[in-house]
C-alpha cells in the first residue's frame, strides 16, 4: 500500500499534467462553458500534454539527479530545458521561450539569452511558474522553495513578475504538500504565509485580490479582477484562487480553472498540482489519469523524488 508522501508526491507531478493536458483544447478560448467541459471530461481520446508538463519534467529530473545535493544547477538546467524543447518543440511552447532556448543551443550564454528577451525586458510570462512544482517536493522549507524557485526561473525569465510568479507558485506547493489533508485547509492562513514570503508590495496587493474573491467569485468573475492571459502577474494568482476555493477537489479546482478560461492549460496545471498535491493522487479521477500519456513514467518520476522527502511529511 502506498504510503502518504508517495501519494502526495504522485498527486503533484500528474496533477501539473492532467491539468494541462485536460486544459490544452481550451488555451486562448476566452472562456469555457459547461458543455465543452462535459466534452472534453467524458471523451476517451488521449490525453496529451503541452510544454507546461515537458518542463516540469525536466525540472524533477534535474532535482532527482542530484541526489545528496538540494539544488539547481542553472547552467545545466538551461541547456536541459532547451534541450527538451528541441527534441519536442510542437508542445505549445511560448515566442519569448522558444527564442531563448534557440539561442542557448547556439551558443548564448543564459543570462543574455533571458535578459535580451522582449526587448530587453525579460519574459514575465507564467513559463518559470509552469514547471517549479517539483522544488516543493525536495525543499527543506517555505523559503528553501522560495530560493530554489528563484535560481529556476531566472535561466529564461529576467523580469521580476516571471520571477516572481515562480516563487510564490513553489511556495504555495510546498505549503500545500505539507498540509494535513485530514484537517479542513486554513485558507486565510494559508494566504497570510505566502503574503509573509512575498517580497513585493505589488504581488501581495494580488493576494489581497485572491483573498476578496474567495467563496463567491464565479470563474469568470475572478477571471476580470485577476486576469488570465499567459504573463505570471495575472495567471499564477488565479491558479491559487481556483486551488482555494476547492483544496479537497482537485476535479472542482480544474473545473473551475478552465472555466475561467485564457491560458487553461497553465492554469489548471498549476492549480490542480496545488490541489492534488494536498490530497494525493488517490483524490484524482482515474478516467482522466488513464488517459494521459506517459503517466506511468511520470508517477515513477514522482515516487524517486518523494525519497528526497524528509521523514516528517
Ligand atoms: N505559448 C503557449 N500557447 C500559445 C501558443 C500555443 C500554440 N497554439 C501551439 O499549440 O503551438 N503556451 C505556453 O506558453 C505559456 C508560457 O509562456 P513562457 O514560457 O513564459 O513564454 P514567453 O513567450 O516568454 O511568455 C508568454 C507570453 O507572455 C507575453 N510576454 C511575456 N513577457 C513579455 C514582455 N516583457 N513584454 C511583452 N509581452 C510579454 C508574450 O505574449 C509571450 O508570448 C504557457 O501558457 C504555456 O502553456
Ligand atoms: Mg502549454
Ligand atoms: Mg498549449
Ligand atoms: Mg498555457
Amino acid at each position: 500500500c502506498m504510503s502518504d508522501s508517495l501519494r502526495k508526491a504522485r498527486g503533484l507531478l500528474l496533477g501539473v499534467a492532467v491539468g494541462d493536458a485536460l486544459g490544452a483544447a481550451f488555451e486562448g478560448h476566452r472562456s469555457v462553458d459547461g458543455d465543452d467541459l462535459v466534452r472534453q471530461e467524458r471523451a476517451t481520446t488521449r490525453l496529451r500534454y503541452t510544454d507546461d508538463t515537458a518542463l516540469t519534467l525536466v525540472l524533477a529530473r534535474h532535482l532527482a539527479a542530484r541526489s545528496n545535493l538540494v539544488s539547481v544547477d542553472e547552467d545545466a538546467l538551461a541547456t536541459e530545458l532547451a534541450r527538451e524543447w528541441h527534441r519536442e518543440p510542437w508542445r505549445g511552447y511560448g515566442a519569448g521561450s522558444r527564442e531563448i532556448f534557440e539561442r542557448i543551443l547556439t551558443g548564448t550564454p543564459w543570462r543574455q539569452a533571458s535578459e535580451d528577451c522582449f526587448g530587453g525586458q525579460g519574459s514575465y510570462g507564467n513559463g518559470a511558474a509552469m514547471r517549479v512544482a517539483p522544488i516543493a517536493l525536495v525543499a527543506t522549507g517555505p523559503s528553501h522553495a522560495i530560493e530554489l524557485a528563484r535560481r529556476s526561473a531566472v535561466v529564461t525569465h529576467a523580469h521580476h513578475h516571471g520571477r516572481h510568479g515562480a516563487m510564490l507558485q513553489a511556495c504555495a506547493a510546498f505549503l500545500a504538500l505539507n498540509s494535513d489533508p485530514g484537517t479542513p485547509l486554513d485558507r486565510q492562513a494559508f494566504l497570510d504565509h505566502l503574503a509573509r514570503t512575498v517580497e513585493r508590495t505589488d504581488w501581495r496587493t494580488r493576494l489581497n485580490t485572491v483573498r476578496t474573491l474567495l467563496d463567491s467569485a464565479s470563474p469568470a468573475v475572478a477571471a476580470s479582477h485577476l486576469g488570465n492571459d499567459a504573463a505570471a502577474f495575472t495567471s499564477v494568482p488565479l491558479a491559487l484562487l481556483a486551488f482555494l476555493q476547492y483544496p479537497d477537489q482537485p476535479a472542482e479546482t480544474i473545473r473551475y480553472a478552465l472555466r475561467a478560461g485564457g491560458d487553461t492549460d497553465t492554469i489548471a496545471s498549476m492549480a490542480a498540482a496545488l490541489t492534488t498535491a494536498r490530497t494525493g493522487i488517490q483524490a484524482l479521477p482515474s478516467a482522466w489519469l488513464e488517459r494521459l500519456e506517459q503517466a506511468t513514467e511520470i508517477g515513477e518520476l514522482a515516487d524517486t523524488l518523494a525519497e528526497r522527502m524528509s521523514p516528517s511529511q
